[in-house]
This record gives C-alpha cells, sequence and structure tokens, in this order.
C-alpha cells in the first residue's frame, strides 16, 4: 500500500504556479487541495485544480488542511510573498520545504520551511537556503554557499562555492555569482549579469561589466 499524501493548499494561480504544480505532483508526497488567488479568480482553475478562496479565507483553510505552498513569483519585490507568509503563520499554518525528485540537495545542505527546490536544481554540500525561497529549475547553489530569507534564484542561475546572498534578493536567470562574493540584501541582479565583485549596497545590478542604476 503507498503511504498516505499530505494535502496543500497553493497560493497564487499564475505562471510560477504552473511550474510549482508540476514539481508538487512530482514528489508523489502531496496533493493539491485547491488554490487561494485574488476574488476575482473564484470559479476558475489551473491545471484542472480549483480557485478555492482568497487570501482572507486563509485561517478558515487552516484548521482542515493546514499546509500551504506559496506559488506565486518574485521578481522585483519579495512583498507579496513576505505578506502571504506571514498570513498562513499567524493562522497556525505550515509551510512544508517542497525539493523535486529530479533536484539533488546534499544531505549536507539545510533547507527552511516554505522554500521549493524546483526540477534539477542543485544545492551542495554544506549549502544553507533561508525561508519561503525559490530554488528554481536548474539552478546551482554551490558547497557553503548561503541564500538569505525569501531570495528568488531564477532559472539557471549559478552561485558558486561560498556565495552569500542577502535575504530578499533576485538572481535573474543564468547569472552567475563568482566564488566566496557576497550580495547585498534586497537586491536585484539582473539575467545573465556576471558578479565578479561583492555587491555590498543593495539596488538593482545589470549589464557586463555589471553596473547599479
Ligand atoms: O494578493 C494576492 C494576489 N495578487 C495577485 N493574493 C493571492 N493569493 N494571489 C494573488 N495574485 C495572483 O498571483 C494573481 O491573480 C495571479 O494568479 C498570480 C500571479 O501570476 P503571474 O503569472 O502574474 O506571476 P507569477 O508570480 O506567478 O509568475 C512570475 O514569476 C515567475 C517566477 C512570472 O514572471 C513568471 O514568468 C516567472 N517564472
Amino acid at each position: 500500500m503507498s503511504e498516505p499524501t499530505t494535502p496543500l493548499i497553493l497560493v497564487g494561480g499564475g505562471g510560477h504556479c504552473l511550474s510549482c504544480i508540476d514539481v508538487v505532483e512530482s514528489t508523489g508526497r502531496f496533493h493539491i487541495v485547491g488554490i487561494v488567488d485574488t476574488a476575482e479568480k473564484a470559479g476558475t482553475s489551473v491545471l484542472g485544480y480549483p480557485v478555492i478562496g482568497c487570501d482572507d479565507d486563509i485561517p478558515a483553510l487552516v484548521a482542515d488542511y493546514p499546509h500551504f505552498l506559496i506559488t506565486i513569483g518574485q521578481i522585483k519585490t519579495p512583498g507579496l510573498r513576505k505578506k502571504l507568509s506571514g498570513i498562513i503563520k499567524d493562522a497556525g499554518g505550515v509551510l512544508p520545504v517542497i525539493i523535486s525528485p529530479h533536484a539533488y540537495v546534499s544531505p549536507h545542505a539545510d533547507v527552511e520551511e516554505g522554500s521549493i527546490v524546483m526540477h534539477r536544481a542543485i544545492v551542495n554540500a554544506g549549502a544553507h537556503v533561508g525561508r519561503c525561497c525559490i530554488i528554481n529549475t536548474l539552478a546551482l547553489i554551490e558547497h557553503e554557499a548561503r541564500v538569505g530569507d525569501y531570495c528568488h534564484i531564477s532559472t539557471a542561475a549559478c552561485l558558486n562555492g561560498q556565495v552569500t546572498i542577502g535575504e530578499e534578493t533576485f538572481i535573474g536567470s543564468n547569472a552567475v555569482i563568482g566564488n566566496n562574493l557576497t550580495i547585498a540584501p534586497n537586491t536585484l541582479v539582473a539575467a545573465g549579469s556576471q558578479v565578479l565583485k561583492n555587491l555590498v549596497h543593495s539596488g538593482t545590478y545589470l549589464g557586463n561589466p555589471l553596473r547599479r542604476i
């Protein structure tokens, strides 16, 4: 007999949610009860999963379904993801770690609550991923790298060994962060950037060579 699965509610039913559904389904650990989105989305569905309510319904839903995954993406700011995690935790909800079976997370790494490690991402030995992070498809978190809370390491981004990413930071697709460098909190590094020095000031960085705008 197979193990029973845990009911899970997804919060946010847009583009990022599609990729999250695929990861959640592939784990075989959870079954998706439905999606919480804005009130205007009531009655719609995403990949066959119904929108069952809006954020105001979270406290009532927690009683029957305590497990939630925030499936809104994060590019410019993690504000909405932070707000939603607060609503869920205040209501007594649980934010499990979700790891794709097609990812590799070293047994010597740790990943905190509410974070998702998506298909073919790698979190190597000694690495740390904070709470409510997105480690997106194909991202590489090398040995002893540290990712702060509420970060989004986007598709195929590469954090080399011992890199430190401050909280609430977005690292764009295919960006490469050189070994042992530190990125300030609340920073956005644009897709394709090559970061070869510490970014000590929060802000938005883009271009090669990289500049702060
Ligand atoms: O306050 C809210 C709220 N505001 C918008 N509460 C809840 N529960 N849901 C909210 N939403 C919903 O989030 C919108 O109605 C919509 O369903 C969803 C946002 O979808 P969108 O496709 O615009 O963005 P996304 O965050 O899912 O995806 C972005 O980030 C990903 C990382 C996109 O840029 C993707 O291309 C990217 N891969």
